[in-house]
C-alpha cells in the first residue's frame, strides 16, 4: 500500500555532515520525497513530537538533544514507506542494528542514532501534520514510478 511517513536526519546527522548521504538511501530505495525543510525546532514542537515518551527517564535528554541545532525533516512516499523506513534506519539501539542500515553503519549510541521515522501509517498522519503545513507537502509523478511502483500523480 502507498504510504506516506516522516523522517527526521536529526541534529547529529546535520553536524556530521551526513544529510547527503542519509537522504540517498530512502531516495535510491524508490520512494518519493514529498515535502524537505530544514529546522531548528522549537521546544514545544520537540515534547509534542515525542509526547509518548514523556514518562520516560530519557525524554528531557531526548528533547535537548532535538534542539540543539538545525535538522532536516522529510516527507517520503511509496509503497510500505513506513516498515521500510524503519527497515532502512535499523534498530534503535545502534549496536543491535544491522550492518547495511543507517544506525548499524553510522551511528553508535542510542541518544544519537541519526534519525528517525514514524512506526506505524497512524503515527505517520499525525506526525507528518506537526511537522509540515499541508502547502509543504506536494503531489507530483516521476518518470520512474512504474519501475518503483510509485503512484504516478
Ligand atoms: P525509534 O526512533 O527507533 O523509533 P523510540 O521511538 O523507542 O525509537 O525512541 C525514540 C528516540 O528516543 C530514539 N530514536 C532515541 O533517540 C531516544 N531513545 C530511545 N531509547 C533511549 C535510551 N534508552 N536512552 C537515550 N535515548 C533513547
Amino acid at each position: 500500500m502507498t504510504e506516506r511517513t516522516l523522517i527526521l536526519i536529526k541534529p547529529d546527522g546535520v553536524q556530521r555532515l551526513l544529510v547527503g548521504r542519509i537522504l540517498e538511501r530512502y531516495e535510491q530505495r524508490g520512494l518519493k520525497i514529498v515535502g524537505l525543510k530544514l529546522i531548528h525546532v522549537q521546544r514545544d514542537l520537540a515534547e509534542r513530537h515525542y509526547a509518548v515518551h514523556r514518562d520516560k527517564p530519557f525524554f528531557g535528554g531526548l528533547v535537548d538533544f532535538i534542539v540543539s541545532g538545525p535538522l532536516v525533516a522529510v516527507a517520503l512516499e511509496g509503497l510500505n514507506a513506513v516498515a521500510v523506513c524503519r527497515a532502512i534506519n535499523g534498530a534503535t539501539r545502534p549496536h543491535e542494528a544491522a550492518p547495511g542500515t543507517i544506525r548499524g553503519d553510522l551511528a553508535l549510541e542510542t541518544a544519537q542514532n541519526l534519525v528517525h521515522a514514524s512506526d506505524s501509517a497512524e503515527t505517520a498522519e499525525s506526525e507528518l501534520t506537526l511537522w509540515f503545513g499541508p502547502e509543504d507537502i506536494h503531489t507530483y509523478g516521476r518518470d520512474i514510478d512504474r519501475w518503483v511502483g510509485g503512484s504516478p500523480d
